[in-house]
């Protein structure tokens, strides 16, 4: 192994390796009206965290593909968390601003 690649190696162990642990929460921030980022890949048994970090807004963060109930809004300095235990796309929307503002997101769960 050249110089090079072990260095190499040793960086993607140093920080590669815990982030594809997918044990560490991924947090997701509800402000000015979007979710930042507002598309992410985790990997199966990650749970996302969303933080509503506006200075009165409400926002939620509505699964219904995982027949979620509507009307959950969380609000500023609240979060929600969801563990995604399984593989597949799974598109959300903020019921009350998806359409005012396109304030949507997609969360991929792969292996
Ligand atoms: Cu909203």
């Amino acid at each position: 192994m050249s110089r090079h690649s072990l260095i190499v190696a040793i960086l993607a162990y140093l920080f590669i390796a815990p982030a594809m642990a997918g044990e560490e929460p991924v947090t997701i921030i509800a402000k000015d009206y979007e979710f930042q980022p507002h598309e992410i890949t985790v990997k199966v048994g990650t749970t996302v965290r969303w933080e509503n970090r506006e200075k009165r807004q409400y926002h939620s963060a509505w699964f219904e593909i995982l027949g979620d109930e509507q009307g959950d809004y969380f609000f500023p300095g609240d979060i929600r968390e969801r563990t995604f235990t399984k593989p597949g796309t799974y598109h959300y929307i903020c019921e009350p601003h998806h359409q005012s503002h396109n304030m949507k997101g997609v969360i991929h769960v792969v292996e």
